[in-house]
Formats: C-alpha cells, sequence, structure tokens
C-alpha cells in the first residue's frame, strides 16, 4: 500500500518540509498543516517546517515558517494539493532530498521521488484523512481534524459539488469523531463581512432575468466605481444568482481596461463551448470569457438565452 511507503519515508527523515500551490486555499493549507501537525504528533522529535510565501484569506490558519535552503536539502519535502512544479510556492521544493507529491487534481506532471495522486478524491484533505485513518492506531488530534475538515468543506463547497463522494463523507464523519464544532467551522469559513453582505445586496438590484432560464449582470467601469469594488472581486461573486430554481444559466460581466470579462454558470447546459467561441474556456458549468467589446457581451447574452431557453423547453416537454 503507498500509504505505508509515503510513512516510511517520513519515519526516514529527521526533518520534513511541507510545500503547497500559491494563492492557497483552504485545501491546500488544510492538507500541509493537517499532515504536519499530525506528523508533529506522532513524531514530536522531528523537526516539521511549513513552506510557502503567500497566505490564504478564506479562514484562519497557522503562520507559514521562515525556512533556509539549508533545511530544505537536508528534508523530506511533501507537495499537496499541487498538479505542475510551476505553481508551487516557493520554488526552493526542488532542494529537497527526496520529493513526494500528494494530490487529488489530474496528474499532468508526476514531478517528485514519489507520486499518489488520487483524482477520484474531492480533496487533498480528503486524501490526508485517508492516509491518517489508514494509521487508526497513531495519535490524532481535534487540530488536525479541523484543518483537514476545512480543506475538504471548502473544496465541495459545503458537500455541493459533484466531487462529493460516499469516500468524501466516510473521511468527514471520520473527522467529526474528534469533536470537531461543525457550525462554528462553517461560519469561520463562509459567513460574509458586512462590507461583502452590503455589496451583494447592490449586486442583487442590478440582476436581468430574462423570463426563460438566463440571469445576468453586467458591471461597467461607473457602476464598479459606485459599488467600490474590483472587477475580479466582484465576478468572484457570480453566485449571487447561484441557488435559484429558475436560473438555468447566470453570468457575471465586469468592465476592465475598456473591455469586459466574464464568469459564466450553469446547472446542467454546457457553457464552455460558448465560451471558447467568445475567447474563454473553462469546465462544463463554469466558465469564463475575457477581452469582449460591449457589442460582443450583447450577443454572448443573446446566445446564453437561446441556450437556456432551449433546456428549459426541452425539459417542459418531458
Ligand atoms: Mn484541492
Amino acid at each position: 500500500m503507498i500509504f505505508d511507503d509515503i510513512l516510511s519515508k517520513i519515519e526516514e527523515y529527521d526533518s520534513i518540509t511541507l510545500f503547497h500551490h500559491e494563492h492557497p486555499d483552504c485545501d491546500a493549507h488544510g492538507s500541509s498543516f493537517g499532515l504536519g501537525n499530525w506528523i508533529k504528533d506522532n513524531y514530536p522529535n522531528k523537526k516539521v517546517l511549513f513552506c510557502g510565501t503567500e497566505e490564504c484569506d478564506q479562514g484562519y490558519w497557522p503562520e507559514l515558517d521562515i525556512v533556509t535552503d539549508e533545511e530544505i536539502k537536508n528534508s523530506l519535502v511533501i507537495v499537496t494539493d499541487t498538479s505542475d512544479t510551476r505553481r508551487i510556492d516557493d520554488k526552493r521544493f526542488s532542494l529537497g532530498k527526496y520529493i513526494i507529491k500528494i494530490d487529488h487534481h489530474p496528474n499532468l506532471e508526476p514531478f517528485g521521488d514519489l507520486v499518489y495522486v488520487d483524482d477520484e478524491a474531492a480533496a487533498s484533505c480528503e486524501i490526508i484523512t485517508d492516509f491518517i485513518r489508514y494509521f487508526k492506531d497513531k495519535n490524532m488530534t481535534k487540530t488536525t481534524a479541523e484543518y483537514l475538515y476545512k480543506g475538504i468543506l471548502t473544496d465541495t463547497i459545503q458537500f455541493k459539488t459533484t466531487s462529493t463522494k460516499a469516500n468524501t463523507l466516510d473521511a468527514a464523519h471520520y473527522l467529526a469523531t474528534f469533536d470537531i464544532d461543525i457550525p462554528e467551522l462553517n461560519r469561520e469559513l463562509f459567513d460574509n463581512s458586512l462590507k461583502t453582505y452590503e455589496f451583494l445586496t447592490k449586486m442583487r438590484s442590478k440582476v436581468v432575468y430574462n423570463n426563460k432560464g438566463l440571469a445576468y449582470i453586467v458591471l461597467d467601469d461607473n457602476e464598479l466605481k459606485m459599488l467600490n469594488i474590483s472587477p475580479n472581486v466582484a465576478r468572484d461573486h457570480v453566485d449571487v444568482m447561484g441557488n435559484v430554481k429558475d436560473f438555468e444559466i447566470w453570468a457575471l460581466f465586469t468592465e476592465i481596461d475598456g473591455t469586459y470579462k466574464g464568469s459564466l454558470r450553469s446547472k446542467h447546459v454546457a457553457v464552455n463551448e460558448l465560451a471558447n467561441k467568445y475567447h474563454g474556456g473553462g469546465h462544463k458549468n463554469a466558465s469564463g470569457v475575457n477581452k469582449l467589446t460591449r457589442s460582443e457581451v450583447e450577443s454572448l447574452i443573446d446566445e446564453l438565452a437561446e441556450l437556456a431557453s432551449d433546456y428549459i423547453e426541452s425539459k417542459n416537454e418531458l
């Protein structure tokens, strides 16, 4: 079993350095802090260091360590939640004596000396939880359980994504046995600031609904200034239109440097082919478009409206 191989490497090294991807999210932090904390609890004589330069702005996390080249050179490097070396936050990972990659993204670049990728897992924290519960007799604490639960909860958007499988819930169940405060963790990760709450209220007043499955918002420079928000942060809130029964497709366009960027979302219809046509791309139900003129935005809206109404009509015929 590969978990035995990973553990024997951990046991072999006196020092372990953990790495994750740039712009870390909760799964990046959760998987490295979760695994690192578990190693510290079980092997108190080992030196465990958390590398990286960037913080995650969702939830509370411990501070990263200041790590010297020398410390990395003598260590076992474990990189979690990162599919390719280009995205590792702190390129000094390559100095390590032995490198382990643990990830749940498609294995496009199997870097390192030992690679464990499970692309069926909803989160890297699910994999680390599988690893930890494989060694059930070892020490496991509430703090480690919280780190891992936060990564699973965010990567699955509160257990709502298609990647949420029986094993995801099994892993979460195991973590819940360590007396973690589930509602408090949800609040920590998903409650809005007052500023965001007020912004979302204003955004809702800008939604245009065509009565046939398509909802959208277009924010030009002026409106963004009035909302006092950057175009990119505004687009992060495209899901202000999610969770509405009548909306099959929803989209948010923001003006940036004279052209428009857009985020497209859908429940069932594929929107990525249309996104490709408008200098963009992405996944079936979540895509982006870029560098559109205002009239291209209008024609994209027309095409999205057609997709949405076709879908609704085909559903009504059933
Ligand atoms: Mn992840």
